[in-house]
């Protein structure tokens, strides 16, 4: 049976891209390129240098390590200004009252973020007091689709990987969780989650009862 839940961040509990996307936009059109939406989603679950590394291939560019630093602290000095006027307000539909009703159960609660500014939206959101564990961006060496964000997170709940189940909304996280050997639920469209074992279009669409259903057969 199913213990914990581990919860990607961005995508799932928050509507962040859209703060990513804006920033990652904004140096694009500094170093005299455009990038669309499309292009954002393949940044998605992908840590801050390899989303650098994905734009400026966008782009054409190829650029010295000591620029490329420079420039992800430029986006990541945008970003931080719009997470640091977020609130509880921006937590998605469904996140918080299944988080509740997952605690309410029993069951254990990780987050397994590859943001390193994970504690700041949790902080300015009022997620943090429901988390026995925060694996975020700080506390790996390999970023999704390796596994190691969640398989640190069920080693300090004290689960094993296949007492736990991965929310996730990016590819690369899935990939992450099957690695893991843990059950996968995608948020979004089954379109782009295919490899997911069930999606759903949000946490709106999901109860214990429902998780208990899907993970039993
Ligand atoms: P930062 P998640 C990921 O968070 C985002 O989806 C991805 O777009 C971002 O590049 C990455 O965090 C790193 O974030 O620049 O804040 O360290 O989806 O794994 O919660
Ligand atoms: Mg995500």
């Amino acid at each position: 049976p199913i213990k914990a839940c581990l919860f990607d961040l961005d995508g799932v509990l928050v509507d962040t891209a859209k703060y990513h996307y804006l920033a990652w936009q904004r140096l694009a059109y500094e170093l005299g390129f455009e990038f669309t939406e499309q292009d954002n989603e393949k940044l998605k679950g992908v840590s801050r240098m390899a989303s650098l590394d994905i734009l400026l291939s966008i782009g054409g560019l190829s650029l010295d390590e000591s620029i490329k630093n420079e420039l992800a602290t430029r986006k990541n000095d945008w970003y931080f200004q719009s997470i640091s006027t977020m609130d509880h307000s921006e937590i998605l539909s469904g996140a918080l009252e299944f988080v509740k009703e997952c605690r309410d159960h029993g069951l254990k609660i990780a987050l397994g973020s590859a943001s390193k500014n994970a504690m700041t939206i949790l902080n300015n959101t009022g997620l943090t007091p429901y988390f026995d564990v925060i694996i975020d961006g700080t506390r790996t060496a390999s970023a999704k689709p390796d596994p190691e964000v969640f398989i640190l997170g069920a080693a300090e709940l004290g689960v094993l990987p296949e007492q736990c189940v991965v929310f996730e909304d990016a590819e690369a996280g899935i990939e992450a969780a099957r690695r893991a050997g843990m059950a996968c639920v995608g948020i979004g469209s089954p379109q782009t989650l295919g490899s997911a074992d069930f999606v759903i279009p949000s946490l709106q669409n999901m109860s214990v009862d429902r998780l208990q259903e899907l993970t039993t057969d």
